[in-house]
């Protein structure tokens, strides 16, 4: 095992035993949702894959350890900290581990950690993409690169508007990284089931989506899969009002100058409070219908 790396006992048992696992990333919970929405969130996902019969492995970066399953006290801690914590991508991770600092997981730096474990599904809400405006800020999230290189799978609710879409489809085509939509031809956009946008394949079963993950692997075409699961129609978001409220978010970004690690925070923060809290009780029951997949595609998931 890589020296950096420690397994929380539920994860290790599973990993030993050929036991499904899911792991779970942490900026979600510290510069994705509010205290205590976070940590409430992060400890129903947990539980939701465990009643799917899959071992929960959330993830972080903890006084400069690799963590695969944290204690619901170091949930808790990473959730009241918030944005406090330093939010760690791929670049981050070499000055955390040698200054033993805690950092919060991106989806990249997640995929990072899960494959040192070896853990190969992982469930989130949504993935960084090109932003809007990325040809003269070039503001491209390192989500994408890593999709490309590690083979870890991510389950997501499609990709929301603060992105541009079609950008973002287009860079993961280059990078070779297969988006598939679960029951649906046409890409999610996270609050929404609908994008406007097709995804590359539609695939409706859990079995469905472990079997292309190990076609890929087992050629040798390494990296990840993007595997986007709309939002479960009775929790969607009218269209106009979300979209609305995101135009106006990234208006705000904009005039205020934001920019780098601190744009999608923002943006997530600012959306919330335009809606009301109503994106938010979509963003927590989406996560919670991604994890349920995850588990059932974890369970799938036989080399
Ligand atoms: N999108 C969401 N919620 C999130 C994020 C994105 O709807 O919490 C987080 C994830 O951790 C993702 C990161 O990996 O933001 C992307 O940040 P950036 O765009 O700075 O790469
Ligand atoms: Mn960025």
């Amino acid at each position: 095992m890589n020296k950096y790396l420690d397994l929380s006992p539920e994860v290790a048992e599973a990993l030993q035993n050929g036991k499904p696992v899911v792991a779970l990333e942490s900026t979600i919970i510290s510069h994705g949702m509010p205290y205590p929405q976070n940590v409430e969130t992060a400890l129903r996902v947990e539980q939701t894959i465990r009643d799917e019969g899959a071992a929960p492995a959330t993830i972080a970066v903890i006084g400069g350890r690799l963590k695969a399953g944290l204690t619901p006290s170091e949930i808790e801690y990473l959730g009241k900290k918030g944005t406090a914590v330093t939010k760690a991508s791929r670049r981050d991770l070499p000055v955390l581990v040698a200054r033993g600092q805690d950092g919060a997981t991106t989806v990249a730096t997640t995929m990072i950690i899960a494959a040192l474990a070896g853990i190969r599904v992982f469930a989130t809400g949504g993935v960084g993409g090109v932003h809007r405006g990325a040809e003269t800020t070039m503001d491209i999230s390192a989500d994408l690169e890593e999709l490309a290189r590690t083979p870890v799978m991510v389950i997501c609710a499609g990709a929301k508007s603060i992105l541009d879409l079609g950008l973002t489809l287009e860079y993961l085509e280059t990078k070779g990284v297969p988006v598939i939509g679960y029951g649906t031809e046409e890409l999610p956009a996270f609050y929404t089931r609908k994008s406007g946008f097709k995804v590359d394949y539609r695939l409706d079963t859990p079995e469905e989506v472990a079997k292309a993950f190990i076609a890929k692997q087992e050629m040798g075409l390494g990296g990840g899969m993007l595997v986007t699961n709309p939002i479960p129609e009775e929790y969607s978001m009218d269209a106009d009002r979300i979209n609305a409220a995101i135009d106006e978010a990234v208006a705000d970004a904009k005039r205020l100058g934001i920019h780098g690690k601190e744009t999608t925070p923002y943006l997530l923060a600012r959306i919330k409070d335009l809606t009301g809290g109503d994106s938010l009780a979509s963003n927590i029951q989406l996560v919670l219908n991604n994890a349920r997949l995850a588990a059932r595609v974890a369970k799938e998931m036989v080399f």
